[in-house]
């Protein structure tokens, strides 16, 4: 392709930057108004190195939106359709966000970091915005920022060995989802065992934007016996895992059950929250579609930018979100919304790809 992506000030660059560039970056995404990385070139050693050994990936574009004051509480509950009831400090937990219609507008990671101090961990979108007009409209006295901090992921089932080494054996005894403050050197961060892949890992919060490039060195140094390189979100393990990449998975009035979050509704709850009438209605009514994995041969899928449609004899019954070929499962794998009653698990769809129509086969997620 004769083209490159424009860097200038409009979109920020992460306190990693420089260091993802010197590691040989090759690919950035945007996320949050921020260059991500999604690529350094080596899409097989980066899925070896995910699952079978540990890897680091630039994931500061998961901004922390910062609810602060005595209603920081109250607030972070009207924009989480689940009950955050019982959330300890240090405790996070992954949360649907829906508008007063019910449409998903985010699935963040939210922590509580202190009695009245939250962050929320988001997705792809304004969710900033969101939370200063809740606040507004319900005069909730909290005061809603973005947070200096710039998650680190490092993951994989080398992953623990090599944050024990750089903080200490405690790292060991972590919880799924929470999270602790320390230092490295003189660098301030919070470590928790966190991370978008199934392989195990954790998050390194730093909470100072001028020392990314030492904190990225350190983590380097530190997993080099463990043979850690560099990565990003890794496209194949996600789809395989059924992890929702939220807007690559969603339209915009996808319901969090249509996106596979329902499990994470708390509607039977006393939770305050809004959208909570609406996501009743939408759960009489049923979904629509559904969040699935679709399994498929033919030639192995290198590449995947739009959304490919599935048939059923001549009627389109959804689309893919995602697609690749999985090393694990020796088969192409995507990610897909299909219509009911097609969504049923075993159902038989043909999606057509640029080149070729291919028999295809409606799976659970996760796949592994
Ligand atoms: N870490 C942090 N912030 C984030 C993400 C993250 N913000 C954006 C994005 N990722 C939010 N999306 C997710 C999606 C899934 C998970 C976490 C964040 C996740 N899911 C597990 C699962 O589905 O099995 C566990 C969920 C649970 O048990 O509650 O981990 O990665 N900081």
């Amino acid at each position: 392709m004769g083209f490159q992506l424009g860097i200038g000030t409009r979109v920020r660059k992460s306190p990693y930057f420089d260091a993802t560039v010197a590691a040989g970056v090759t690919h950035f995404s945007t996320y949050n108004h921020m260059y991500m990385p999604v690529s350094f070139g080596d899409t097989a050693r980066e899925y070896k190195q995910l699952t079978e050994g540990v890897s680091m990936w630039d994931v500061s574009c998961q901004r922390q939106i910062q609810l602060e004051g005595p209603d920081a509480g109250r607030l972070a509950q009207a924009v989480s359709a689940r009950d955050l009831t019982g959330t300890q400090v240090g405790q996070g937990r992954y949360v649907p966000m829906v508008d007063h219609d019910g449409r998903l507008i985010n699935d963040p990671l939210i922590l509580r970091v202190d009695e009245d101090r939250w962050w929320i961990s988001i997705a792809d979108g304004d969710i900033l915005q969101w939370c200063r007009a809740v606040a507004g409209e319900r005069s909730l006295d909290a005061k809603v920022t973005e947070a200096d901090v710039s998650p680190l992921a490092v993951q994989g089932p080398l992953a623990e060995d090599v944050v024990a080494a750089l903080v200490g054996d405690w790292a060991r005894e972590l919880k799924f989802f929470w999270y602790r403050s320390t230092m490295i050197e003189d660098i301030p961060l919070r470590v928790g065992r966190a991370g978008w892949s199934k392989q195990g890992g954790f998050e390194l919060y730093l909470e100072d934007g001028s020392r990314g490039v030492d904190l990225w060195n350190l983590v380097a140094a530190a997993g080099e016996p463990f043979g850690i390189g560099p990565g990003a979100p890794n496209y194949i393990e996600r789809i395989e895992s059924g992890l929702l990449s939220f807007r690559a998975d969603t339209e915009d009035d996808t319901d969090p059950f249509e996106a596979g979050l329902g499990r994470w509704v708390s509607l039977d709850s006393d939770a305050d929250f809004i959208g909570k009438r609406a996501l009743r209605e939408l759960r009489s009514r049923g979904m629509r579609y559904e969040f699935k994995g679709l399994m498929f041969g033919g030639e192995p899928i290198t590449q995947h930018e739009d959304l490919w449609p599935l048939f059923v004899d001549d009627k389109q019954v959804g689309t893919v979100r995602a697609a690749a070929y999985s090393p694990r499962l020796a088969t192409n794998v995507a990610i897909v919304l299909v219509d009911l009653p097609h969504n049923a698990t075993g159902s038989v769809v043909s999606v057509r790809t640029p080149s070729e129509t291919c028999t295809a086969t409606v799976v659970d997620l996760p796949m592994i």
